[in-house]
């Protein structure tokens, strides 16, 4: 019988192939994957805890908290100082960088930026919600706290990048710059098996991901571009959590995309901890991730933890199509 490989094992054996060979990298994987295996808990019980529902808070991108994601923040937090290789996160939750002091004497090398809780406007519907994080080597002093610039770095920068769908089964889906493989949480033995090794996204595909809500305030290339695909009878799919949309665009192909408006010129999503991570992911594996200027995603200059950007990511084919009609479009 094929004997499953769990993620620790996974990692160690690969421990070779990442790009900063070192034993801290795979205690900082380790902790992602204890914190989101305690999240995947709570979010099946939510409901019998009473931790569903609005935090009556909003968070610095004026979204409405709900209390999963505090929850889910504080825990990431936690878990994140128990190898003592995070020197510090930057969180969807949070202002400003969190820094984590030094523990068992370790001078932590790696930061951390997360989006703890995506898709949080799901939570209360069942719908699937993700973690998404992000791994960087931080810039500063290894042996001093760490800074917000070891956090503004380019999405080329991330040695690391993952996500967890809290689905109809929970999968943790990671890079360290060589492939993408999927992981599926085993709950009789509380263990992520290695269930979907070497992920490629399909050079094309049939699903559309956008919601159409907007349709009126988008530029007038991508107007055409999804008119394109209306006349082309492909199939709109639109989860609203940025991570379900994605893992199922990785998997089937095709595009999602969250365009800028003319309400919100400069796009809704966030460029350090959502759309960065995702899209190292996503070019890992075939794929391709730009803003809908038609700049690559992972180039974008960061200046601020917050900062917002537009994006089409998905099959090559489908994002090239789309950013042609934004070429053609373009200034109308
Ligand atoms: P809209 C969830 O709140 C999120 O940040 C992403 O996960 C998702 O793709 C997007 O916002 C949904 O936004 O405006 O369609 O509700």
């Amino acid at each position: 019988m094929k004997r499953i490989l769990t993620l620790d094992e996974f990692i160690l054996q690969r421990q070779k192939d990442f790009k900063h060979a070192s034993g801290e990298l795979t205690a900082l994987l380790r902790d992602i994957g204890v914190a989101t295996k305690i999240i995947n808990n709570a979010i099946n019980k939510a409901g019998l805890l009473n931790i569903l529902g609005a935090a009556d808070q909003s968070n610095t991108s004026g979204d409405d908290v709900q209390k999963l994601d505090i929850y889910s923040n504080d825990l990431l937090i936690d878990c994140m100082k128990s190898s003592g290789q995070c020197a510090g996160i930057a969180s969807e939750e949070n202002e400003g960088i969190i820094p984590i002091s030094g523990v068992h004497d370790v001078s932590s090398k790696y930061v951390m930026v997360t989006d703890p809780l995506d898709g949080s406007s799901n939570i209360d519907v069942n719908v699937s919600v993700g973690t998404i994080f992000g791994i960087y080597r931080r810039l500063s002093d290894v042996d001093g706290p760490c800074n917000v610039n070891d956090f503004l770095q380019k999405g080329t920068e991330l040695v690391a990048a993952g996500y967890v769908l809290y689905g109809t089964s929970t999968m943790l889906v990671f890079t360290t710059g060589n492939g993408v493989n999927g992981f599926t949480l085993d709950p009789s033995i509380g263990e992520f098996c290695l269930s979907h090794p070497n992920i490629r996204i399909p050079q094309t595909g049939n699903f559309y991901s956008v919601n159409q809500g907007y349709y009126l305030k988008f530029p007038t290339g991508v107007r055409r571009f999804l008119s394109h695909c209306f006349e082309e009878k492909r199939t709109l799919r639109y989860i609203g959590s940025m991570v379900a949309d994605v893992h199922r665009t990785l998997f089937k192909g095709g595009i999602f995309t969250y365009p800028y408006t003319s309400d919100k010129p400069g796009g809704k999503l966030r460029l350090l901890y959502e759309c960065n991570p995702m899209s190292f992911i996503v070019e890992q594996a075939g794929g391709v991730a730009i803003d809908c200027h038609g700049n690559r995603i992972m180039e974008q200059e960061i200046t601020e933890l917050h900062q917002k950007t537009s994006i089409a990511i998905g099959s090559p084919d489908i994002v090239e199509e789309m950013n042609g009609f934004i070429e053609r479009f373009k200034g109308q």
